[in-house]
């Protein structure tokens, strides 16, 4: 047109290259007519216009919404069928000064994630998902989705979806919208380029009010999927306007005004944070005699493995610290496999699973021979006998060997061998100061008699690892027990 100039250019938050097999150079993975491919230009020059590229992570489930990560130039993380949200959850709880967009097809949202949408809508996850409804499974060639409308056809329903036998069409938003939590559900389509325009706003509106921490928001997009529906890509927008939009009418479905929060998301920050943005004046008080450290317990079912790591992720809490505590155990009362990952840390956890421990505790043969390979180099193992099995060897680490369960049975209980382990893994790492174990174990255990013991096992476990160290009582080659 004279007097303008038409600038083609890709979003900066598109990748200047996508890859591609030989042969398919230059295509994208997206099918011609695809709603995919707007819908990404539509993030990319949201992100590009709010200037929130570079502090966002998408999440990309399964089913073609899966490509995303070839084209955003983003932190980009692929997770298992319907779980984006929980994922984007982790994300986001965990670096809280992020921008992270779930973005999910119909079948991975509505079907296999139908639990983890409605959770993370009504935990008011300050997060945006972006859900791409093209009523059917595109990936995989054609099956009935939960959004398939009623009499449409695919490989699952041949003769049409008949409510009788497969439900009625699900209304996302509208279901959604029932919660109390979110702030903002809209559907949007890609029907033309008015719709077009309105979905775009839609997009932009969710991300601006992720950035300024107001919670959960929602976008549906209806989306053509010209390849399954059998239609060329005009025929396929046309159905999205004279159809799709009939059952799934466009609108903003929530829109709350928002007030922002004095603290609405506290839980997910750190302690320090939480008080600064309540205007807090005072400063956490940060004990200087703790120490950061990753713990594992092993043992087995009965031998409170599971407790001693709540004790130890309990004297954190009170020292201040940021913990974490995550169980793993076999469907047995007793006997069974249990195990526990115990964080102290002075920041915010990324994770409460721990792979590399800085120290192990096995409170049993299979747990020393399952769990000593894990242990950072460096890195001590606590081993619930007075000897090591003789074929056993250990090289990046040391290992203290500590009978507790035989100091428990001489103080009177074999209940309370976690207890002195308590006391070695506190007189050996340092981590937590002991006044602290009395102060935890004096408020938890009611019993007098029994609170009684547990502090003598508390003792008795200190006091034999100072012996091995200071004294050397029975001393291995570097002052352990080997
Ligand atoms: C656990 C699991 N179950 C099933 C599948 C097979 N699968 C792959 S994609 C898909 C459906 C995707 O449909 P939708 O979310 O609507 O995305 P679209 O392809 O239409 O964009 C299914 C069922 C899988 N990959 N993993
Ligand atoms: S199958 Fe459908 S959703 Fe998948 S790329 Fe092709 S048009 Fe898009």
């Amino acid at each position: 047109m004279e007097g303008f100039d038409i600038v083609k250019e890709k979003s900066p938050a598109f990748y200047d290259r996508f890859e591609r097999k030989d042969e398919l150079q230059g295509q994208t993975h997206y099918c011609p007519g695809c709603g995919h491919g707007v819908a990404h230009k539509l993030i990319a020059e949201a992100l590009t216009e709010l200037g929130l590229q570079d502090r966002t992570t998408l999440v990309s489930p399964v089913g073609c919404s899966v490509f995303a990560y070839y084209y955003f130039d983003v932190g980009n993380v692929q997770v298992a069928h319907g779980r984006a949200p929980a994922a984007a959850t982790a994300l986001r709880r965990s670096n809280p000064e992020s921008i992270v967009i779930s973005y999910q097809g119909d079948g991975d949202l509505a079907a296999i994630g139908t639990a983890e949408i409605i959770h993370a809508a009504n935990r008011g996850e300050n997060i945006t998902v972006i859900f791409i409804n093209n009523a059917i499974y595109g990936m995989t060639g054609g099956q009935m989705a939960p959004t398939t409308l009623v009499n449409q056809t695919s490989t699952t329903s041949p003769y049409g979806r008949n409510p009788a036998n497969e439900g009625f069409p699900l209304h996302v938003c509208e279901l959604l919208a029932s919660l109390e939590a979110p702030v903002y559900i809209e559907r949007v389509a890609l029907a033309d380029a008015k719709t077009i325009i309105k979905a775009q706003k839609a997009v932009k509106k969710a991300l601006t009010l992720q950035s300024q921490g107001a919670g959960f928001t929602f976008v549906e997009i209806l989306s053509p999927c010209p390849t399954i529906w059998k239609k060329d890509p005009i025929e396929a927008r046309k159905w999205v306007s004279e159809v799709l939009m009939k059952t799934y009418p466009l609108g903003v479905f929530r829109e709350k005004k928002i007030e922002m929060p004095e603290c609405k998301h506290a839980p997910h920050k750190s302690v320090a944070e939480a008080i600064g943005a309540s205007g807090g004046v005072s400063e956490v008080k940060r004990h200087h005699h703790t120490r950061e450290t990753t713990i594992k317990v092993a043992g087995f079912g009965g031998q409170g493995v599971l407790l001693l790591g709540q004790l130890i992720a309990e004297m954190g809490m009170r020292e201040n610290m940021e913990v974490s505590w995550l169980p793993s155990y076999g469907p047995e009362m007793r006997s069974g496999s249990a195990h526990c990952h115990v964080t102290l840390a002075h920041d915010r956890i990324g994770s409460p699973v721990i792979t590399r421990p800085e120290v192990v505790v096995a409170m049993n043969e299979p747990s020393l021979r399952k769990f000593a390979e894990q242990v950072a180099p460096g890195g001590v193992i606590l081993y619930n006998n007075s000897r090591l099995p003789e074929d056993f060897t250990c090289s990046h680490a040391r290992v203290l060997c500590v009978p507790a369960s035989e100091i428990a049975d001489t103080l009177g209980s074999a209940k309370i061998a976690n207890v002195v382990m308590l006391g070695a893994l506190l007189e050996e790492t340092e981590c937590l100061p002991a006044e602290t174990a009395i102060n935890v174990l004096e408020t938890t255990v009611k019993n007098p008699k029994i609170l009684e013991l547990d502090k003598k096992a508390l003792t008795a476990g200190r006091e034999f690892v100072d012996n091995q160290v200071r004294v050397g009582a029975v001393p291995g080659p570097d002052g352990y027990a080997y």
